[in-house]
């Protein structure tokens, strides 16, 4: 009995001695003079702090490359101002937020003296997740600033998504969610309107190809019934190549001491059940194709539908069959009598 025990103390020591060390998840954000650096164990962002703290480069880990292109920079925009507006150049000023085991945050600011308003970008980036959340604070400064276009005066705040996959835009796509509608499109200055969840853009090509992927924008769920509309574009110039899609908020007027809250989520990923799902879009993923088939479709939906096609194959091959037979004994002459 003694030697038992001892025997099974030497081989869990031995088990938790050659246990491999987890390995550390890498979760961290930081700033230099003119970038703030996002990165996490699939995603690695790098923030202009310059000009607008808008992503310049956007690596997502699992696919291995920069879907950012120079030619079209996500970004936000004050509507009331001539596109792309005053937050796009602005210079941010940073300052780190709090930190957890599964979440870092940082707080970037910007002061728009002529636009009168204060846009604070709080950023939070959580552990091994494909995305990171910004929730924009919008105040005004000492005056009331209506947010609205001058051409529609419904429309406000606006928060753009734009990148390409791979080498080429021709098999980019858009995609954006309103209620229970999943549509993907691609289309180009036109405006779809209602309360979008999200918007997003993806690359067609089937599961094999290294450049699909998909990202964009989600809206928390409290903020959706303020979303306006969704806007489309693409580039036709053909030494740009980029696809886009924004998420337009309601038009609203900022007041002096009554900040104006957002919170958009930004994700990136390949098309991948797991990921999407730990997003909150298995419906967008089970919506895009791959290779001419909806991927939401079970190899068990495959397997039924297949002995179904099959057993109708076969029914109709035995009744052309049986006619063939019924038309063949038609034609043959009827027999004559014996001959005695
Ligand atoms: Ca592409
Ligand atoms: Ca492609």
């Amino acid at each position: 009995m003694r030697v038992r025990i001892i025997l099974l103390t030497l081989m869990l020591l031995l088990l938790v001695a050659t246990y491999p060390f987890p390995v550390r998840a890498v979760l961290t954000i930081q700033s230099s003079e003119d970038r703030v650096i996002l990165e996490n164990s699939l995603l690695r962002v790098e923030l202009d702090l310059l000009e607008g703290a808008k992503p310049v480069s956007f690596i997502v880990k699992p696919l291995g490359y920069d879907i950012i292109t120079r030619d079209r920079y996500p970004s936000e925009w004050l509507t009331q101002e001539p596109w792309p507006g005053s937050i796009y150049r602005a210079p941010f000023i940073y300052r780190p937020g709090e930190t957890t085991g599964v979440a870092v945050s940082c707080v970037l600011t910007t002061i728009l003296n002529r636009t009168g308003v204060n846009v604070t970008k709080v950023i939070t980036l959580y552990a091994d997740r494909p995305y990171f959340d910004i929730e924009y604070i919008l105040t005004a400064i000492d005056r009331p600033v209506s947010v609205a276009s001058t051409w529609d005066p419904n429309l406000g705040f606006a928060v753009e998504w734009a990148c390409m996959y791979g080498s080429a835009t021709d098999d980019d796509r858009q995609a954006f969610g309103i209620g229970d509608r999943i549509e993907l499109v691609k289309k180009s200055w036109c405006r779809e309107y209602g309360p979008a969840w999200f918007v997003a853009l993806y690359d067609n090509d089937t599961g094999t190809d290294p450049e699909t992927g998909v990202s964009g924008l989600m809206v928390d769920t409290q903020y959706v019934d303020q979303v306006y509309s969704v806007w489309f574009e693409y580039s036709v110039a053909t030494n740009q190549m980029w696809t886009c899609i924004r998420l337009e908020f309601k038009a609203v007027t900022l007041m002096p001491g009554h900040p104006v809250h957002y919170v958009v989520r930004y994700f990136a990923c390949p098309i991948d059940r797991t990921l999407m799902e730990s997003i909150g879009l298995e419906k967008l993923y089970e919506k895009i194709p791959v290779g001419g088939a909806q991927r939401g479709i079970t190899p068990e939906q495959v397997a039924f539908y297949g002995m179904l096609t099959g057993g109708i194959v076969l029914l109709a091959a035995s009744a052309v069959l049986a006619v063939r037979r019924y038309k063949a004994g038609e034609r043959t002459p009827p027999p004559k009598p014996p001959t005695l």
